[in-house]
């Protein structure tokens, strides 16, 4: 018999019994396409489940297995979970922060009731262990913002950041209360060829680069000595998967701070402009993104995930845009 956690309150000891396979399985969100490869390499294409509520791109390489999840559909998750024998469960599910603005009652249903009532129920229920990941958003203007600490003043103003501060507070709730495995990283603007800007604040480090190559122009809607942290699509995956596997004995608290670089936009344009010497940069300031942007850590202090589970990143900012370069092509135009 399953236990509803609207009717039983969760602890480890009243958990169905539940079927585990020695290798875990992994429903992964596919807003991040290159989470596949390592997580194929590491446990096998068929232990890696990858979902969504809509078929994935064309563009995007795929032949493991695909399945349908809406996460405000609790029935259709626990299916999934129960059908699969799921273990671990990785929530990407969110609408980010600018687009958060834009529709708060979707941001909320999405990034809050989703979330609440579904993925942590469900993962506590199943005895699952959870990944969700947090945000440099999770931070406000009354934060620290050079370095801003793992455990400090927490109040963000968009929708994005309260949810997020939600799903980093509920699930280490769950944890202390339930003994359910959560485990949470907060990440700063994630940068990756294979993937377009979906709606976030950060985004301008992504379009930067197609607009370089696909015009030789790019207009900032950030101003150009706006200082935010930042991470190469690679080491965002090696720290999520690394916090994973982590023995729990290892792990002093649940949600850490990973960190990489930061940078400006004036810096990153330098940068690229050593592959796009002519880029003309110029710069439109956007008033809501800039104020969020400017209530957000301009550098991140990540010594705990340092030191607790050995975190360290391999990209800078030269390596990134090299990196960059090589997947996009800088002489494509
Ligand atoms: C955003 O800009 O909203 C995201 C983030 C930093 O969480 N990329």
């Amino acid at each position: 018999a399953s236990i509803h956690p609207s009717i039983h309150p969760f602890h480890p000891s009243i958990h169905p019994p539940s079927i585990i396979p020695s290798i875990p399985s992994i429903p992964i969100h596919p807003s991040i396409p290159g989470t596949l490869s390592p997580s194929w390499k590491r446990f096998g294409k068929n232990n890696v489940i990858l979902s969504d509520i809509r078929k994935p791109a064309d563009n995007v390489f795929y032949s493991g297995p695909f399945i349908f999840a809406d996460i405000l559909d609790y029935k259709n998750l626990r299916e999934i979970v129960v059908n699969n024998r799921i273990t671990w469960l990785f929530h990407y599910s969110a609408l980010l922060s600018a687009v958060g603005e834009a529709n708060v009652p979707l941001a909320r249903a999405v990034n809050i009731t989703g979330m609440l009532h579904n993925v942590l129920d469900i993962a506590a229920e199943h005895n699952l262990r959870l990944f969700v990941p947090s945000t440099i958003g999770a931070f406000g203007p009354t934060s620290p913002r050079d370095p801003t600490p793992d455990l400090c003043i927490q109040r963000p103003r968009t929708i994005y950041g309260v949810s997020k501060v939600h799903a980093e507070l509920m699930g280490e709730y769950y944890h202390y209360r339930y003994g359910l495995d959560f485990r949470c990283l907060r990440y700063p603007g994630i940068i990756s060829a294979d993937s377009q800007p979906g709606g976030g604040t950060t985004d301008y480090a992504v379009q930067i680069f197609h607009d370089a190559i696909k015009t030789g122009k790019f207009k900032c809607y950030l101003r150009p000595d706006t200082r935010l942290p930042m991470m190469y699509i690679d080491d965002c995956l090696k720290a999520t998967l690394e916090i994973m596997e982590a023995p729990a004995e290892a792990l002093t608290m649940r949600t850490y701070n990973i960190s990489a670089m930061s940078f400006t936009p004036e810096e990153l344009a330098q940068e690229v402009q050593k592959y796009v010497p002519e880029l003309e940069m110029s710069y439109n300031v956007d008033q809501v993104r800039q104020a969020i942007a400017d209530s957000w850590p301009m550098n991140f202090d990540d010594s705990n995930a340092r030191r607790d589970w050995g975190w360290k990143h391999d990209y800078d900012l030269a390596e990134l845009v090299t990196t960059m370069f090589s997947y996009l092509g800088s002489d494509s135009r």
